[in-house]
């Protein structure tokens, strides 16, 4: 299998599918292509139908788009349980997944993914807003399906993957998350989030990318 993703310390959407496969332990190749450059979308063209990235190649298959691909792995890999068992959690986890897939646009506006930012941010009344709603989903998600261990429903899920970019966005940012309705345990499970190796792994990766790209602006 072969990743193609975008500039690692900027991509959310590359991040979520390929924490995913991370978690499949099936091995991959990862080809990077940068973000933000005047030939960026022209590159991307050449390996995806929609000019985006990700995309997923699987022998003869072709699959783009975060969720698409997380959907294909956790049918390939069942054993890899990527989706909680229970169909309740299951459903609810789905339900905030796709949340995050097409929603909270103005946070996501306010607060571009950037691994190496660490500033203080005001939030106006919509990213308020969305960042209230992220509180209170973690919270109930961890009250009502968190029993069996620190993740939004227990064990790991797809569900983890599309919220980790949140959370380096809530680090970055500066987001006191007690400010938002928050008892303690979205915060606890924003750490989890941000502690999680494969994260780590993407960050060192992602801020070495920028240091070789900074030595070669010198
Ligand atoms: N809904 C898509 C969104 C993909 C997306 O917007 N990718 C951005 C990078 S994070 C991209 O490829 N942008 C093209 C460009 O910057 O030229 C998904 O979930 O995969």
């Amino acid at each position: 299998m072969q990743l193609i993703i975008g500039t690692k310390a900027w991509s959310t959407w590359s991040l979520r599918p390929w924490l995913v496969l991370k978690r499949t332990g099936a091995p991959f190749e990862e080809m990077l292509i940068a973000l933000r450059w005047d030939g960026a979308s022209e590159a991307i063209s050449t390996v995806s139908p929609s000019r985006k990235v990700p995309v997923l190649r699987d022998g003869a298959a072709v699959i783009w788009d975060s969720l698409a691909i997380s959907e294909y792995l956790a049918e390939k890999f069942p054993q890899a349980g990527l989706w909680p068992a229970d169909s309740h959690a299951r459903a609810v986890a789905r339900s905030v997944t796709a949340e995050m897939h097409s929603g909270f646009s103005a946070l996501r506006n306010a607060c571009p993914m950037d691994l190496a930012l660490r500033t203080s941010l005001s939030p106006d009344e919509a990213t308020t807003a969305d960042i209230s709603r992220i509180v209170q989903m973690w919270k109930a998600c961890r009250q009502d399906f968190g029993a069996s261990g620190p993740w939004l429903f227990g064990d790991w899920s797809i569900a983890d993957a599309f919220y980790a970019p949140m959370a380096t966005r809530f680090r970055s940012y500066g987001i006191d998350l007690a400010r938002f309705g928050d008892d303690g345990s979205a915060a606890a499970y924003l750490q989890t989030l941000l502690s999680d190796p494969d994260l780590l792994a993407w960050e060192r990766d992602a801020l070495a990318d920028q240091s070789e790209w900074s030595k070669s602006d010198t």
